[in-house]
């Protein structure tokens, strides 16, 4: 029998761990290492990308336990959603099939509730047999009532503070799913560069590929944009993040400094409405004021006021927006009206258009044309036959004042193209000649109406979902009272059963909808829209503090103490939705006086893919490798050594059979060696070997240690496996063995623990230790390693010497290269001795896995 049966050893070791409760975090533990993955969505299987998630987080957790801190590891379930409801409208219209007399529709086999639950024990158990360490008392799962009554309750403080919207507005549809998409949520929108900020392309689901409509409906909005200011602001702190994703998340809050500035606007008399003389001046967004001198024409949005009362008198402006304007087009369309407005600065009267590349809801819904300096604006006014002229003239090299009171400026050619840099004013009046961005600043101070302002590409978080499978908005509609939250002690709404439809499933259940309403006791009907489920994942990470708690979505005092979470670690698509919409909320529960801390997430690691010949590995590629098939055939260890060892966390890697193979052969090879060891048969040593083996240890740990402190296991594992390899050859070259070997054993067992945590439990008890290996002391080096590692670079300088003469003389028997190379070695290996006064001990232990 060699080695040791993964699948009976892993088996007894969970058991063992469980009875013991070694995962479990105390309430009354001050402040715990808050370790998290992201919590999966329950979709039934574990995937690669799990494994190896999870299997990071569990790393370090054991890590920083056996460094002797209290650690909190929890884990849940992201339960509700689209493909729970999916699958069970999918089991409804087969059995309908099957019972094909087609005429009742019939309950479904399935429902969400079921199929979740269900998803959520596979995946349970999967984890188990992963051997990952969470504190299972904590587990949560956002599809139940205890849970999503505290997003009922979170909206309703949201409410309070005037956090939340319900207003209007056109949304992503998606055609098939049938449910409103958050812009995040709409996949391959090419969003068009240049010009106008907007320009959100057309798009597909993310979940299902569909592409998306534009609608018009009711909808229930968090306002994430009070809060876009700090988001941006604090990101620049979190200094544990990495730099792409804060990068990402300042792309999306697109943070634009500006000016906001009045024209005036006027009816020309011939089919002009008085009402437009009402409206007063119209106020534009723009972040070029220094082109304000080459306006040419000025656009509304067709969602704007002003076009909305034109389109009721002027049917060229009606058939325009009814029916002509496509904002998501690729040429910009418009209408000509028949009013002008008034430039503040020259006083120029220009024509007004209605335009679909002006996006009602960004800045004003209403703009100022500078074809000579816009690319967009340069299309439209080509199109229209507007006049396209210069006013910024490039500054490189002619930026000297010499040159430009000679007035020595070379003018763009902007008749075919936009200048679209910043530059140096022309034809401008008293502004030519200055640089763009001073110019900006007078004119800001100059112009009568004019004032700085910040704008944000960020729009509110539209949180409506017209589906089943989520939590239900807890509102109620009174046609006296309009819109009126549930009182909190109502609270949960909970779900009513599933049934089947096309559409919102919920709507569909009388008993449900018909209500009264809670301020008046008339007749009234319940909100029929579920919450976004990025809702629920939005706090998730304060209710592990205290799973149980019945009177707060969590407890506040030790929410303080715990939080935040020290290392987030999930995939790099969360970047935006879910990181920023945590950092929102915890912002959010600041303010209203529910947490000490303004950012969830003080360390974060986006983990890379898993790639299967260069692809990312997915069940719909069909180029899947399942981790239970692995578990069973290799064991649970094998799958996280080879995980962890293939790359960086954050780097993508190529699953190879290869990898894993040998992840499986070094464990079983590392239980031989210490299976093989006897203390009661160990010998004294030979010094010199003794020391520069027990320095390998030292160096060793060292080393991994700090791997282990930035998740840099990869590396970790080399070292640890080079210093198994340096045993191995220290037993067969260089015996007898005693005190050091074992140390050396025992440091070994140690580093693997957190990666390979069952065998290690295993090895451990055959070197006759104490307790779990999953609570022993981290090992540490015994002596001071900064000598030791210069020795260290010199055989790594020898060996690499060896290797050149092992390639150059192209010997590839294994027993010739011994004796070829050996004396050379011995003969370095000797004068580095020598000069770095080290023991001369390297010849001794030169097997070195690569030259054999
Ligand atoms: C004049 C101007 C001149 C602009 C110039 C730009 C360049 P970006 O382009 O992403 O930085 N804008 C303002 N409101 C808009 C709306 N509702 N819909 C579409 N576009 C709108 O975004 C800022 C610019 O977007 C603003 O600056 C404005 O055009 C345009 F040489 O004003 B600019
Ligand atoms: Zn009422």
């Amino acid at each position: 029998q060699r080695g040791f049966d993964h699948a009976e050893v892993e088996q007894r070791w969970q058991a063992r761990w469980a009875d013991a409760g070694v995962y479990r975090t105390p309430d009354d533990v001050e402040d715990p290492t808050y370790v998290l993955g992201m919590f999966p969505y329950t979709s039934g299987e574990l995937h690669m990308g799990h494994v190896r998630n999870y299997t990071i987080t569990d790393a370090y957790a054991r890590f920083e336990r056996m460094r002797g801190e209290e650690v909190l590891h929890p884990m849940g379930w992201d339960a509700f959603g689209l493909p729970a409801e999916n699958a069970a409208i999918e089991s409804a219209e087969r059995s309908s099939a099957e019972n094909a007399s087609g005429d009742e529709p019939r309950a479904s086999d399935t429902n969400p509730r079921d199929w979740t639950l269900d998803c959520i024990e596979r995946m349970r158990e999967q984890m188990q047999a992963m051997g990952f360490g969470y504190d299972w008392e904590r587990e949560i799962a956002t599809c139940t009532p205890e849970y999503y009554r505290w997003n009922q309750w979170l909206f309703e403080r949201f409410f309070e503070a005037g956090l939340v919207e319900r207003k209007a507005s056109e949304v992503n549809w998606c055609p098939s799913c049938e449910t409103v998409l958050a812009d995040e949520q709409v996949e391959g929108g090419e969003t068009t560069e240049g010009s106008h900020g907007g320009g959100e392309a057309a798009g597909v689901c993310w979940r299902c590929d569909t592409p998306v409509e534009p609608r018009e409906l009711d909808q229930w909005f968090l306002k994430i944009t009070e809060y876009a200011d700090e988001l941006e602001a604090a990101l620049s702190d979190l200094d544990g993040w990495p730099d792409n994703v804060r990068q990402m998340q300042r792309n999306w809050i697109g943070r634009q400094p500006g000016a906001r500035l009045e024209f005036e606007i006027h009816g020309t008399g011939r089919r002009t409405a008085d009402t437009v003389e009402d409206h007063g001046p119209v106020e534009v967004f723009t972040t070029r004021i220094d082109t304000v001198h080459g306006v040419t024409f000025f656009a509304l949005a067709p969602g704007h006021a002003i076009s909305r009362e034109l389109a009721e008198e002027d049917e060229d402006v009606r058939r325009f927006v009814e029916e002509v304007a496509d904002p998501e087009g690729d040429t910009p369309q418009g209408v000509r009206t028949d009013l002008t407005a008034r430039n503040p600065v020259t006083g120029d009267e220009v024509p007004v258009f209605v335009a679909d590349f002006v996006l009602s809801d960004v800045g004003t819904g209403a703009l100022m044309g500078v074809p000579g300096h816009d690319e967009r604006d340069h299309a439209f006014a080509e199109a229209q036959g507007v006049d396209i002229v210069p006013v910024i003239a490039p500054a490189d090299g002619r930026a000297d004042e010499r040159a430009r009171s000679a007035g020595d400026i070379e003018i763009p050619d902007v008749s075919d193209e936009a200048y679209t840099e910043d530059g140096v004013l022309v034809n401008s009046g008293q502004y030519s000649g200055m640089e763009s961005d001073a110019a900006r600043e007078r004119l800001i101070a100059d112009v009568k109406g004019a004032e700085e302002h910040v704008q944000y590409r960020l729009r509110d978080w539209g949180i409506s979902r017209q589906r089943y499978w989520g939590t239900p908005i807890p509102v109620v509609h009174c046609p006296e009272c309009g819109p009126v939250l549930v009182p909190e002690e109502d609270l949960p709404v909970e779900l009513p059963e599933f049934v089947p439809t096309t559409g919102n499933p919920i709507a569909a259940v009388d008993e449900f909808v018909r209500t009264t309403c809670p301020e008046c006791g008339g007749e009234a009907e319940r909100e029929t829209d579920t919450m976004d489920t990025f809702m629920d994942s939005s706090w998730y990470f304060l209710r592990y503090v205290s799973p149980d708690a019945t009177d707060a979505p969590y407890d506040v005092e030790r929410a303080n103490d715990w939080m935040p979470v020290d290392r987030y670690v999930g995939g790099i698509e969360h970047a935006v939705m879910h990181l920023l919409y945590s950092r929102f909320v915890t912002k959010v529960l600041a303010d209203l006086d529910l947490l000490d801390h303004r950012e969830p997430f003080s360390n974060l690691v986006t983990q890379g893919m898993v790639l299967a010949d260069g692809e990312k590995m997915s069940k719909s590629k069909g180029n899947g490798i399942s981790p239970l098939e692995i578990v069973e055939r290799y064991g649970a260890d094998t799958a996280r050594l080879f995980t962890l060892q293939a790359a960086q966390p954050e780097r993508d890697f190529d699953w190879s059979d290869k990898g894993v193979q040998s992840a499986h052969a070094f464990l079983q090879r590392l239980a031989e060696l210490v299976e093989a060891f006897d203390p009661a048969e160990a010998t004294g040593e030979r010094d010199e070997v003794a020391a520069y083996v027990a320095r390998e240890i030292d160096a060793t740990v060292a080393a991994a240690t700090e791997d282990f402190e930035t998740l840099t296991f990869n590396t970790a594992i080399r070292e640890t496996r080079s210093l198994a390899g340096l045993l191995r050859r220290y037993r067969e070259h260089a015996p007898p063995h005693g005190e050091t070997f074992e140390r050396g054993l025992r440091a070994v067992v140690r580093l693997l623990a957190p990666v390979a945590p069952h065998v290690s439990e295993e090895l451990w008890r055959e070197l006759d230790a104490e307790g779990f290996v999953a609570e022993a002391p981290w090992p540490e080096p015994e002596r001071d390693t900064a000598d030791h590692e210069r020795e260290r670079r010199l055989v790594e300088n020898t060996r690499s010497d060896v290797r050149q003469i092992v390639d150059v003389a192209g010997i590839d028997d294994p027993e010739r290269i011994e004796v070829v190379v050996a004396p050379e070695w011995k003969h370095r290996a000797l004068s580095i001795a020598i000069e770095s006064d080290a023991p001369n001990v390297i010849g001794e232990i030169m097997g070195d896995e690569e030259i054999r």
